[in-house]
């Protein structure tokens, strides 16, 4: 069966100021059920050390942990799965590391890289940026609502919109064919209310 996407998905963040463990506390408090731990400055160890932390914290509570990179540190933490870029291990070897039950995404960032990534063994693809961001660093060029409307056309994996994307654009980037929209900046605008901007977000986004 295919992967039953969150229509938000939150990406956690160390520019945002907060513990890691606070933030996903919050993140669940406001209804998130699938998470993304992305650190891209913490080595191997503290990265475990940190997934293995925070499965203590959402174990309990259902929702679960996708590894942003690192399909050795999920498999060894017993994260839910991992979400590749183009320059990580490649799905499937990633795929061998982690067996049939993990959760992989893959990032693509235009229609050539999408219908690639449809043949590969991911549960779902991400596309993006589709406005344009600060938060990633070289991000590429920007793919517009049209580039989520052609990465749709060419897969039937669970598709997550991703850079850029706030309350403004939730409906129209819904509405080009994206199941998801995965989020890091529009979350923590309001860093003492992150629990809160989660819940509105979600509700946003599921009465669309
Ligand atoms: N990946 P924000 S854009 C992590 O294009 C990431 O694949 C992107 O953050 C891609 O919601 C991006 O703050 C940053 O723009 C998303």
């Amino acid at each position: 069966m295919s992967l039953q996407l969150p229509p938000v998905y939150p990406i956690t963040s160390p520019a945002v100021g907060r513990p890691l463990l606070s933030l996903v506390e919050e993140l669940m408090a406001g209804g998130a059920t699938l998470i993304q731990i992305r650190d891209k400055q913490s080595d191997a160890k503290a990265l475990y050390d940190a997934v293995c932390a925070v499965l203590k914290l959402t174990r309990p509570r259902g929702a679960r942990v996708i590894v942003n990179d690192r399909a050795d540190v999920a498999k060894a933490a017993g994260a839910d799965g991992v979400h590749l870029g183009q320059d990580d291990l490649d799905p499937v070897a990633a795929r061998a590391v982690l067996g049939p039950a993990a959760i992989i995404g893959y990032s693509t960032h235009n229609v050539e890289q999408a219908a690639a990534a449809d043949r590969l063994p991911t549960d779902y693809l991400a596309i993006g940026p589709v406005f344009e961001t600060r938060t990633k660093d070289n991000p590429d060029p920007v793919i517009g609502l049209e580039g989520v409307r052609a990465a749709r056309a060419v897969t039937t994996k669970p598709l997550v919109a991703i850079g850029g994307i706030d309350e403004r654009q939730i409906a129209d980037v819904r509405a080009a064919g994206a199941d998801a929209v995965a989020l890091i900046s529009a979350l923590y605008i309001a860093p003492d209310d992150i629990a809160g901007r989660m819940a509105a977000l979600l509700a946003l986004a599921r009465h669309l």
